[in-house]
C-alpha cells in the first residue's frame, strides 16, 4: 500500500515536472509589445495601403468651365457624349490606384444618378435620352477590374430649395446617401465635403445621422470629413502636409467646415490618419485651358503626402466629352513609372543589421533583419522594454563599394500604435537627415542629394513607447535634383 502510494507520489511529481518544463519551454517565445493605444480600425489600415487615390470631379461645372457650379445649371448642358468609364478606370490602374472616388453630386446640387428625390439629375440631360446613370458605369467599371469605389455627396447643395431648411434638407440628404449607398454595392471611402460659400444660408447638418447611417449600411467604408470620424482633412488643397503628421487626435478638437494645417497631437485619444487632397490640374473640374502638373511637382507632392504618413488623393478630371485627356494618363504613366523607379529597388537589401537592443534576445523574432523583409507591417524591429535606453538601428553594407542613395524610407509598426515622435539619420557618423514623426511611412529626400557611405544610423531620440519599425528603404531617386528644384 505503502509503496503503491509512494509510486503515485512520485508520478505525480515527474507530470508536474514534465508540465513545468513544457510551459517554460513555450515561455520562451517572446509575445509582441502591447500597442500604444489608440490604434487604427481595420478599414482604416487598409485604406493607409493604399497610399495613393484618385478622385473624379465632373459634373455639369465640365461644362461651364467653372469650378463652383450656381445651381441654377440647366440639365440639358450635360451631354458626354463619349463617356467611357472604364477609360477612367484603365488611367487610374496606370497610376497603381486601388480607390477611386466620383463626385455623385457637387455644389450645384445636379445628380450623377438618377435620384428619385430630384430632378436636377442625368434623369433631365440629353445624355443617354435621359436614361443614364454615371454612379452606376463608375462602379460597373470599376468593380470589372477590381479597383474599389468610393463617392463624394456634396453637403452644400446650392439647386436644393430645402437647403438651409434643417429637417427636410437633412431628410433630403439622407435619402440620397440611401440610395447611393444601397444601390451601387460596396462603397469604400464617403467624402463629405465641408466648402460651403460665405453667402450661402447657414444651416445644420445632422452629423451624427449621418454618420450612423453611413455605418449601417456599408461594413467596409471610412468616412472622410474635415473631423473624421475614419478620415481626416489635411487641411489644404496642395497636397502637403505639415512635417510633423500625427494619425492620432483628439477629434472634438477638430470641427467640419472649419479646417487649417492640423498635425495632430501625440496625446490624441483617436486614431484619424489625414488624406491630402490635390489636383493634377489647377482646377479640380475639368477646363481646356489647363494642363497637368509636372513629374517633379507630382513627386514633390508624393514625398509630402505619403512621405509624411498620409494618403494622397490626387484628383483627375473627365473632359467634356467624358474621357480623361491622353497628357493627364500620360502624366499618370510617368508618375507611376517613376515611384516604381525610386523604390523598387532598395539598397539595403544587401547590408546587414544592428540596433541598440532586441526584445526577446537574439532569437526572439523581434531582431533588426525585420526591417528588410517584404512585411511593411506586422514583421518588425522592436528594442527592450527599458525607459532609459537609447534606440537606434543601424545598416551596414557588406561591400568595399559602400552605399550610394538621396532617400531614406522609415516606416512604423503602426498596427501597433504611432509611436515615434523625434528621430535622426547619419551616415557615418554624418548627420544627414532629421524629423518628428514617422508613422506609417517617412521619406527623407535628402536636402543636398546624394550621400555616399558604409553605415546608416537611424537613432529614435523621443518616442511615445519603445519604437517598432517595420520597414526601412535607401533609395535612390533619378529625378531628384536639389539645386534646380522649381
Ligand atoms: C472643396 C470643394 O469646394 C472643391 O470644389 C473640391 O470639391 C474640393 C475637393 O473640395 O472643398
Amino acid at each position: 500500500m505503502i509503496m503503491t502510494k509512494l509510486l503515485c507520489f512520485l508520478l505525480t511529481i515527474t507530470l508536474f515536472q514534465l508540465l513545468e518544463f513544457a510551459i517554460s519551454r513555450r515561455e520562451q517565445v517572446t509575445t509582441p509589445p502591447l500597442p500604444v493605444l489608440p490604434l487604427p480600425s481595420y478599414t482604416q489600415l487598409k485604406w493607409q495601403q493604399r497610399e495613393i487615390i484618385m478622385f473624379f470631379h465632373f459634373g455639369v461645372n465640365t461644362f461651364t468651365d467653372s469650378e463652383w457650379g450656381t445651381g441654377k445649371e440647366n440639365p440639358a448642358i450635360f451631354n458626354p457624349i463619349g463617356l467611357d468609364a472604364n477609360q477612367w478606370i484603365s488611367a487610374a490602374m496606370d497610376a497603381g490606384v486601388s480607390l477611386v472616388i466620383l463626385t455623385a453630386k457637387h455644389h450645384d446640387g445636379f445628380c450623377l444618378w438618377p435620384s428619385k428625390y430630384t430632378d436636377h439629375s442625368v434623369k433631365h440631360s440629353p445624355w443617354k435620352n435621359g436614361h443614364g446613370d454615371v454612379v452606376q458605369e463608375f462602379v460597373n467599371a470599376a468593380k470589372a477590374r477590381g479597383v474599389d469605389a468610393g463617392l463624394y455627396l456634396s453637403p452644400w447643395d446650392r439647386h436644393d430649395p430645402r437647403y438651409g431648411h434643417d429637417l427636410q434638407y437633412n431628410e433630403y440628404y439622407l435619402a440620397q446617401m440611401q440610395e447611393l449607398l444601397t444601390r451601387y454595392g460596396n462603397v469604400r471611402e464617403i467624402w463629405f465635403d465641408g466648402a460651403k460659400g460665405p453667402n450661402a444660408v447657414n444651416m445644420s447638418y445632422y452629423f451624427t445621422e449621418w454618420f450612423a447611417m453611413v455605418k449601417e449600411l456599408q461594413s467596409s467604408i471610412n468616412v472622410f470629413s474635415d473631423a473624421g470620424p475614419d478620415v481626416r482633412w489635411v487641411g489644404n488643397e496642395k497636397g502637403f502636409a505639415g512635417s510633423t503628421c500625427w494619425s492620432t487626435i483628439n477629434r472634438t478638437s477638430l470641427s467640419i467646415g472649419n479646417g487649417s494645417i492640423v498635425e495632430g497631437d501625440p496625446r490624441g485619444t483617436d486614431w484619424l490618419p489625414a488624406e491630402c487632397d490635390v489636383s493634377i490640374r489647377t482646377g479640380w473640374f475639368w477646363h481646356k485651358s489647363q494642363s497637368p502638373k509636372r513629374l517633379s511637382k507630382l513627386l514633390k507632392i508624393y514625398y509630402n503626402s505619403v512621405g509624411r504618413n498620409c494618403v494622397m488623393l490626387l484628383n483627375v478630371p473627365p473632359n467634356s466629352t467624358g474621357l480623361i485627356t491622353e497628357i493627364d494618363i500620360q502624366r499618370l504613366r510617368e508618375f507611376r513609372k517613376a515611384i516604381d523607379t525610386i523604390f523598387s529597388a532598395n539598397l539595403a537589401d544587401k547590408c546587414t543589421t544592428k540596433a541598440s537592443s532586441v526584445r526577446g534576445g537574439k532569437d526572439g523574432g523581434f531582431g533588426p533583419e525585420n526591417v528588410l523583409d517584404s512585411d511593411h507591417l506586422w514583421t518588425y524591429w522592436a528594442p527592450r522594454d527599458n525607459k532609459n535606453d537609447d534606440y537606434w538601428i543601424e545598416i551596414k553594407a557588406e561591400d568595399q563599394e559602400g552605399l550610394k542613395f538621396n532617400v531614406i524610407r522609415i516606416q512604423e509598426a503602426i498596427g501597433l500604435g504611432q509611436r515615434i515622435k523625434e528621430h535622426e539619420v547619419y551616415v557615418d557618423g554624418k548627420l544627414v537627415a532629421k524629423g518628428s514623426t514617422v508613422g506609417y511611412k517617412k521619406l527623407h529626400r535628402l536636402e543636398y542629394g546624394v550621400v555616399h557611405g558604409h553605415f546608416v544610423k537611424i537613432k529614435i531620440t523621443k518616442s511615445r513607447a519603445p519604437p517598432l519599425i517595420s520597414s526601412i528603404g535607401l533609395h535612390f531617386d533619378p529625378y531628384w535634383h536639389p539645386n534646380n528644384e522649381q
